[in-house]
């Protein structure tokens, strides 16, 4: 175990080589994609079309963007729908403008709207992006995709697959049910727990692969509030990636994947033919996608290095902000304030449909919980004191977390998405180089709705 001022120095000094430019350069290259919002129908099983999904560019999971680092996107976003819209990019250290919080850093986008998202990628890795507004329905519908931005280490990759995996919730007639949005139940519970498992739209998908060659697996839950768990016919697997930034690579036999993380594999192929993978979360074992390798297909031999981040010392005095979670069923909330207003459990169950609050304050999109100065070191001291696991999401910053959540890595790692057991205690620490208002929430979109979010101002 790391002593306490060991993992701060280490922490704060990674940290400080992440800081965003402060402004674009005009040399800087430009991708750019336009992306519409769209009622759109579905085949999920030949026994029926969904016809109530909401979708961008009318596929899911949303078209795939994908740019090099140091380059900038340009996203032309047309909303189609009949409702107000807006497009958060998870993971990236964003320009807060073009974060996507309606309310927060931008307005809806109303229907028939258009809106022009541009930023810079800072980082490489696996990130994604989906709706911001009334996200427990606009995800719930289809409105997500993948962002990847790729760097030099991807040239020696063959194949790079990207797993979107989603845990639907359909009705008997194979539409997103949309008689339990909102459901009581859901909400002081686990979320909206689905009970039709995807992988990119599909169930169990097969891809052909390079004999000999690297392919790089690139997870992202979209589940509204399933844990999802992959295993798969490997003894090991090993994890190059967390939420978008590569780790020293380590092996696990199983992972976690909690609402809105990322985890990316390098898989060597050896002398296989097939290699399949499971989502094992529930009681029976599903099977989620299938890799076939193409023996005519060989790639030459090679050698890819992986650089772990640099550790410099650095002697900074962290500013401690301290997070109560509490509330939920089978909690100990008794009361909370909610808009200025002391309510007692119950009514704010009956009257509001909050369920959930930070240091007794039911939250929302503008809710502030702190305000701190640039570049000061943070340690956000987390302790989920409620009976459910929590995925907790810091917009435009990834922390350093002494994680709990793998068997086979001891060091705290870099993630922008914490799944945080009942009764655990952890420390978020980061540098707050980002200006602007970020958003720090559940990830389990029923529990953010209901309370479970506010803000962390940088200024
Ligand atoms: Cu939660």
């Amino acid at each position: 175990m790391l002593s306490r001022r060991k993992f701060l120095n280490l922490s704060m000094a990674s940290l400080a080589l992440t800081t965003l430019p402060s402004k674009i350069q005009s040399k800087q290259l430009i991708r750019n994609y336009r992306i519409t919002a769209e009622i759109t129908p579905h085949l999920f099983d030949e026994k029926g079309i969904s016809n109530n999904l909401w979708l961008y560019n009318k596929q899911t999971p949303g078209p795939l963007l994908k740019t090099k680092q140091n380059e900038i996107i340009r996203i032309e976003f047309v909303n189609n729908l009949d409702e107000a819209t807006t497009i958060h990019w998870h993971g990236i250290k964003n320009i807060n403008k073009m974060d996507g919080v309606p309310y927060l850093t931008q307005n809806p986008v109303q229907p028939g709207e258009t809106f022009i998202y541009e930023f810079p990628l800072k980082d490489a890795g696996t990130f994604w992006y989906h709706a911001h507004f009334e996200t427990w329905k606009q995800i719930a519908k289809g409105l997500y995709g993948p962002l990847i931005v790729t760097n030099e280490i991807d040239q020696k990759i063959d194949d790079n697959i990207v797993i979107l995996a989603d845990d639907w919730r359909l009705n008997k007639n194979y539409q997103i049910d949309e008689k339990s949005f909102g459901s009581l139940h859901d909400w002081s519970h686990a979320g909206r727990i689905g009970n039709w498992f995807t992988i990119n739209g599909e169930k169990s998908p097969e891809y052909s692969i390079t004999k000999n060659g690297f392919t790089r697996i690139r997870f992202i839950n979209a589940s509204n509030a399933r844990i999802l768990s992959f295993g798969s016919s490997l003894k090991k697997m090993k994890i190059i990636a967390i939420d978008g930034m590569l780790v020293k690579p380590f092996m696990e036999d199983k992972f976690k994947l909690a609402p809105g993380q990322r985890i990316d594999l390098l898989v060597e192929t050896y002398n296989l033919s097939t290699i399949n993978f499971y989502e094992i979360s529930g009681k029976k074992k599903l099977s989620a996608f299938k890799l076939n390798i193409d023996k005519s297909n060989n790639a030459p031999k090679k050698y890819i290095d992986f650089l772990p981040l640099q550790e410099i010392p650095l002697h900074t005095k962290p500013k401690n902000l301290f997070i109560h979670m509490q509330g939920g069923a089978m909690g100990n909330l008794a009361k909370a304030k909610f808009e200025g207003v002391e309510k007692n459990f119950r009514n704010l169950a009956i009257e509001d449909k909050k369920f959930w609050a930070f240091n007794k304050e039911v939250g929302h999109y503008d809710h502030p919980l702190a305000s701190v100065r640039k570049d000061q070191a943070i340690n956000i001291e987390v302790w989920n004191d409620t009976r459910w696991p929590h995925s907790m999401h810091l917009h435009g910053n990834h922390f350093y977390v002494q994680s709990k959540e793998f068997k086979n890595v001891k060091s705290p790692i870099l993630r922008d998405t914490y799944l945080m057991q009942p009764g655990e205690k952890s420390q978020f620490l980061y540098i707050a180089d980002n200006p602007g208002k970020w958003l720090f929430h559940c990830h389990m979109l029923e529990h953010a709705a209901s309370g479970m979010i506010g803000y962390i101002e940088v200024l």
